[in-house]
């Protein structure tokens, strides 16, 4: 009977790892406690036979009977924090929602560089009394050339320059028709600029199919180049900083006489030479004039009563110098590595 009775409860432990192993919930880790501790169990019913044991018999067997609980006790403590842990990683990995972690907003964007750049001339011209005008992206060829007095055989007007919609109508390649819309309806003093889209046949590094200008006029009785010049200079130094330098170089447009170009110090190299200012120093950045007496004309105006300057510029250039960038088609990619930086 002695031997029997070892035998039994050194068998209970492996039987219970065994067992242990298929256990996968606490519900099923309850019902081994109680086939192993339980008043029906199996160290129970192996106990049930101790009063048949000797005096010397009876304590060796209860020790290690005892011995053998303590050591169930501890497997099974140790199984529950086990299966307790995994039970609470699958609820967490199956939960929808974690009213725990922080919320999160919706994303707000921002305004296109370009859009960016087009608020700021725009600011900087109102704040000096010009008024924003615009007009549409189709245009007549009168409006475009004609009026502007560009002549029939100008290079701008070849097939392969522009985009036309049929043979009267095409997509503007510059906002200057604006300003004869805005002179045939309207009277001076005038002061505006013209912001928008133009369209050309042409597309590299530095030139795309579409991009934006800014062109401007003022007119009135005496307006001079010295007006030109103090407009343009205000602005320079507004866009580019209070001591960028610049200097006007004579230039020929069909629709300004006199005209020129006005160069800023290149804001790469600081005149030293680089390649964006092809050794040069200084970078184009506006063509200006005075308007010719033919366009006047053209708008019923009186070129003896009245004169005026104008100028035009390229939205994308001023970005990619302002923002040191060196091709103009990252502006269209829509790329939000590179619309995130602005
Ligand atoms: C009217 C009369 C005259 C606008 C002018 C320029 C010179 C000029 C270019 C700058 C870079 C176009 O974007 S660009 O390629 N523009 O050089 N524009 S004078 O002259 C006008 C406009 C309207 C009625």
């Amino acid at each position: 009977m002695f031997q029997k009775m070892i035998q039994q409860v050194e068998k209970i432990l492996p039987a219970l790892e065994q067992e242990l192993k298929a256990v996968k919930t606490t519900s099923a880790l309850e019902q081994v406690r109680v086939k192993y501790l339980g008043k029906k169990g199996v160290l129970t019913n192996v106990l049930r036979n101790l009063g048949k044991l000797t005096a010397k018999e009876k304590p060796l067997v209860g020790r290690l009977a005892n011995e053998t609980k303590t050591k169930i006790v501890e497997i099974l403590q140790a199984k529950e924090q086990e299966l307790k842990l995994s039970e609470a990683r699958t609820r967490i990995e199956k939960e929808d929602l974690d009213i725990s972690l922080p919320g999160c907003g919706p994303e707000i964007g921002h305004r296109h560089p370009i859009s960016q750049v087009l608020e700021q001339i725009k600011a900087i011209f109102v704040s000096m009394g010009f008024d924003v005008v615009e007009g549409p992206d189709i245009e007549s060829d009168y409006n475009n050339f004609e009026a502007l007095n560009i002549p029939p055989d100008h290079p701008a007007r070849e097939m392969q320059d522009t985009f036309y919609v049929n043979g009267t109508m095409l997509l503007r390649t510059h906002t200057s028709p604006v300003q004869i819309r805005t002179m045939q309806a309207r009277k001076p003093p005038l002061a505006i600029i013209a912001p928008g889209k133009v369209y050309r046949r042409d597309a590299d590094i530095s030139h795309s199919p579409m991009f934006h200008q800014v062109e401007g006029f003022m007119v009135d009785k005496q307006i001079s180049l010295g007006d030109l010049k103090g407009v343009l200079e205000v602005f320079m130094r507004e866009m580019f900083g209070p001591d960028t330098a610049m200097r006007f170089r004579p230039s020929f447009f069909p629709f300004t006489e006199p005209s020129a170009e006005l160069d800023i110090r290149c804001v790469m190299c600081m005149g030293e030479g680089c390649r964006v200012c092809k050794q040069s120093g200084w970078l184009e950045i506006v063509g200006a004039g005075m308007i010719h007496p033919v366009v006047f004309r053209n708008v019923g105006y009186n070129p003896d009563e009245y004169s005026g300057f104008a100028f035009g510029m390229g939205v994308e250039r001023i970005a990619m110098l302002k923002y040191r960038i060196n091709d103009i088609r990252l502006f269209f990619e829509n790329d939000l590595r590179f619309l995130r930086q602005f």
